[in-house]
């Protein structure tokens, strides 16, 4: 089928691969009238199950589950005769499907694309065959798997060994009998734990070579579970649309139990049900907490390592199978059918590699730090360079000569996983950023296949014929997926999902762990605000509308919409009572924030009676004094008191090893302003004469507070500049009222939405104090004099509707010569930085707050206190 170069075929669209993604894109760019020629390096139809052929391949996800859904009828034909498919089985049902809907015709077999080349002038890409073949498309699409390319052995004296070798992810189509040979099976992922059972079936010595004991539950296989079956006879459709809007592609009911608050009793019984169900989906959500909490997680994997412990008789080897050195689930886990009695068998033997590494494969078996072993035969089960290893074999350049190797070098970067700026109308399906292999292929390879069609059918329809994501949206989407992986535990393993087993490759973590739903939500809601992140020309015509999708950070907007599923009412439409009683109640549910070394309650003199105080002590501090810090709480003036900032404040307290003592002041509407304002700066005189007393060190003092208690403590240190003294060493803003004006862009962008609303902080105002006051600096600190003013730290929220009269204060000190940290809070509200324990990506902005907390006391002898 060589054509001449000169004459290239010209297509609408090259696919490559012809498995699971690949197949589904042919059919669906038919579909819609484009012209499609498909590529596959492989024989035949079936991608990773076209070559993965090594016994006991197997799907892990339950089979009612791993299959098209896009036709009705085509699921009425086929029956799944286990609960996870073998890999014959799903292969003959890739071939059926192949067959069923014509799809070989396009599909040009034991042909794989070696380049492909972005024309800017003819808005064209040109792909180029191992067999020399030039093809010329509008669009590209690599369809090529997140696992299919095998990772190269990285052991010495690979090459060496003069018996047979085989490979997992390459194995011979005849199969393979290992009947009455030595076999050594190195690696104990997925496939090494499918295979070895069955391998020690035949073979008369299996060595195992371990170097990560993994996870794996038992299958169960069987028939397929039968409450599915039924569920999706009674309604398929129902289903199915539950499947795509759930978090990773299977209907479930998604637990709100926590690992670290539950029962005993309640952890065993949901642990002993996700067992014997012998589901991934189960057993990965046992907790809500599991992914998210070190203590919750090591509860799973700490009866799953007892589960390990009953069934291998011998301890010792039951030890060296236990996994460790990662929390559960941060690997992919896996199923099994009887693999860790496999090794109760007298001829399976494992080798612990961390206690013996490999010191080279040799002629005739395995050279380890103390053994030689002799074998018949070495089985690679050692994984694939996942993600993006196919994705960078093909030579793909796209404009101005840039290659997606040189510009993924230090990790991939893309849109939604499916394109990446550079790359005019190149098309990723379950690439990096994309939910893929966290997920039910199956279903997220069917919504990325509909995606691209859908965009491809609207671009048609609008005249316009490229496409490519902007830089801003691409990095705002590069940025969501981390955010989405720093709340869980998942960067901290030495994982494939953060290409950490392939030497040399950077470290980022490759999938989005933000679900199938959320991501099918980000995927629509940019079609919906037209083709948002995109630049999409045509002839005589470009449009784009540039912007990020996802800004929130994951876990605010999780606690967003699970307040909006509380239905309360707003805090404005109360009365301050009422809405004190609301904030009480909603604290008490919190965790209760970390451990400090002592907490003690008192009372300061202020200026019209007593005001509470509670003193946190930082844990290790009663050798010496430390420096003190007097904080005051949010709550508009009206609401808060010393409990509802208490998980904070020990926050503060840990992380900055400073005192702190957190001040109760009088509140509106009983009193109003300024006597919250006085309270605060009685407060610091008193704090300051008794410095001693609180366990601080004379002259090191500082002021903190967060919203109108950053407000109050502002004006503490403009009154302490005018009264001449204290001396105050730095202060501590967290989203702080600095002014009283109202107009300001934060507040219609963010008035509506973010807990703190516009209607709020009238509300707030409204209560503390008249019209004529508010421009005063005791209210206002913004309309004050600055000069002279201590240090200061200002965090301001993106979602806040204070933000910008954060900024503004922060730019006007730094104007009045006072040193000024601006801290930003990226995709947090007003409210998020403070949630101690509940929202965990506020933890990074509170390190900053209290590595600037240890700035404003730079002696060195308190440095070293602290520290
Ligand atoms: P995996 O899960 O990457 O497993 C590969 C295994 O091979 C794993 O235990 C590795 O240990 C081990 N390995 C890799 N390189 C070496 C060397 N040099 N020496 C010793 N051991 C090594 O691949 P699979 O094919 O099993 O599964 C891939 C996915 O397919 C699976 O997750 C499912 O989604 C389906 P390590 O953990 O790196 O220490």
């Amino acid at each position: 089928m060589n054509k001449p170069a000169s004459v290239p075929e010209q297509v609408d669209a090259v696919v490559v691969g012809a498995g699971f993604s690949g197949l589904y894109m042919l059919y669906r760019l038919r579909q819609i009238g484009l012209s499609v020629k498909a590529f596959d390096s492989a024989g035949d139809v079936g991608g990773t199950w076209y070559w993965n052929r090594y016994p006991g391949a197997r799907c892990d996800i339950a089979t009612p589950d791993y299959t098209y859904s896009f036709d009705p009828e085509l699921e009425k034909e086929w029956t799944w005769s286990e609960k996870y498919a073998t890999q014959p089985e799903i292969l003959d049902y890739l071939r059926f499907v192949a067959d069923r809907y014509g799809l070989r015709s396009d599909i040009e077999f034991s042909t794989a694309v070696t380049s492909a080349r972005w024309d800017e002038h003819e808005k064209r890409w040109t792909v180029t065959t191992g067999h020399g073949e030039e093809i010329r498309c509008r669009y590209y699409i690599m369809a090529t798997g997140c696992l299919s390319v095998p990772k190269s052995p990285d052991i010495e004296g690979a090459g060496r060994f003069a018996g047979p070798v085989y490979f997992t992810s390459r194995w011979p189509h005849e199969g393979v009998d290992f009947t009455g040979q030595r076999v050594a099976v190195i690696g104990t992922g997925s496939s090494g734990i499918q295979s070895i059972p069955l391998i020690a079936r035949q073979a008369s010595q299996l060595t195992v070579f371990q170097r990560t004991p993994n996870f794996s539950i038992p299958a169960h296989n069987g028939p397929a579970p039968a409450d599915r079956l039924q569920q999706l006879d009674e309604d398929r459709d129902g289903y199915r649309h539950d499947a795509r809007w759930s978090r990773i592609g299977v209907p479930s009911e998604p637990t709100d139990v926590l690992g670290v608050t539950a029962s005993e009793a309640v952890r065993r019984e949901r642990f002993e049900a996700a067992w014997q169900q012998g589901e991934l989906v189960g057993i990965v959500s046992v907790f809500a907490d599991q992914l998210l909490n070190p203590a919750s997680n090591d509860i799973v994997a700490e009866m799953i390592r007892a589960k390990i412990r009953s069934i291998v008789k011998d301890p010792g080897t039951a030890e060296t199978l236990c996994p460790k050195d990662h929390y559960f689930g941060t690997k992919r886990p896996c199923l099994d059918t009887g693999y860790f009695d496999t090794y109760n068998l007298p001829h399976v033997r494992l080798v612990d590699l961390r206690k013996q590494p490999i010191v080279s494969i040799t002629e005739d078996g395995i050279e380890t730090a103390d053994e030689s072993f002799g074998f018949d035969a070495i089985v690679y089960a050692t994984g694939f360079d996942a993600m993006t290893g196919a994705l960078v074999a093909a030579d793909v350049t796209g404009r101005d000569s840039l290659s997606l190797k040189e510009k993924w070098a230090a990790g991939p970067s893309t849109y939604l996983g499916l394109m990446t700026a550079g790359f005019p109308n190149f098309f990723m399906l379950t690439g990096p950023g994309s939910p893929s292999v966290l997920s039910n292929m199956a279903v997220s390879i069917e919504q990325h296949v509909d995606w691209v069609a859908g965009c491809l059918k609207d671009m048609r329809e609008e005249g316009l014929d490229t496409i490519e994501p902007t830089e801003l949206a691409e990095s705002g989407w590069n940025q969501h997926v981390q955010d989405c992986a720093a709340i869980t535990l998942m960067p901290t393993a030495n994982s494939w999902y953060m290409g950490a087993n392939v030497p040399g490759k950077p470290r980022v973590f490759l999938p989005y762990i933000g679900g199938v739903d959320g991501y099918r939500q980000a995927c629509d809601d940019v079609a919906g605000q037209g083709y948002l992140g995109f630049r999409m020309t045509g002839p005589g015509r470009e449009q784009c509308r540039d912007g990020v999708i996802r800004r929130m950070q994951p876990d605010v907007a999780m606690v967003l919409e699970l307040i909006a599923t509380m239905d309360l009412p707003p805090m404005e439409t109360l009365s301050a009572d009422d809405a004190r009683a609301l904030m009480a109640a909603t604290a008490a549910t919190r965790p209760p924030g970390p451990e400090v070394g002592e907490v003690t309650d008192g009372v300061i003199p202020g200026p019209a009676g007593d005001l509470p105080y509670r003193l946190y002590r930082p844990a290790g501090s009663s050798e010496g004094p430390r420096p003190l810090v007097v904080y005051f709480h949010g709550g508009g003036w009206v609401l808060g008191n010393l409990d509802s900032d208490d998980p904070l404040c020990r926050d503060l307290c840990e992380r900055s090893g400073a005192v702190i003592v957190s001040v109760n002041y009088r509140h509106a509407p009983e009193v109003r302003f300024p006597a919250a304002a006085l309270d605060a700066f009685a407060a610091v005189q008193w704090a300051d004469a008794n410095a001693i007393e609180l366990g601080g060190i004379p002259g090191q003092l500082s002021v903190a507070g967060w919203s109108a208690g950053a407000n109050i403590a502002a004006v503490a240190c403009q009154l302490a500049r005018d009264a001449g003294g204290p001396h105050i060493s730095g202060q501590m803003l967290i989203c702080p009222v600095a002014d009283s004006d109202m107009t300001r862009p934060s507040y219609q962008e963010n008035g509506d939405g973010y807990i703190l609303t516009t209607a709020l902080m009238r509300w707030f105002w409204d209560h503390y104090a008249d019209p004529a006051d508010r421009r005063d600096p005791r209210a206002a600190p913004l309309r004050g004099d600055l000069q002279g003013l201590p240090p200061a730290c200002i965090v301001a929220a993106d979602f806040d509707p204070l933000r910008d009269e954060g900024v503004a204060y922060a730019r006007a000190l730094e104007d009045a010569g006072v040193p000024v940290r601006l801290t930003r809070a990226r995709g947090h509200t007003h409210t998020s930085v403070t949630m101690v324990g509940v929202v965990i990506s506020g933890a990074p902005v509170r390190a900053e707050i209290g590595e600037a907390l240890r700035d404003f006391f730079p002696s060195v002898e308190s440095r070293e206190r602290v520290s």
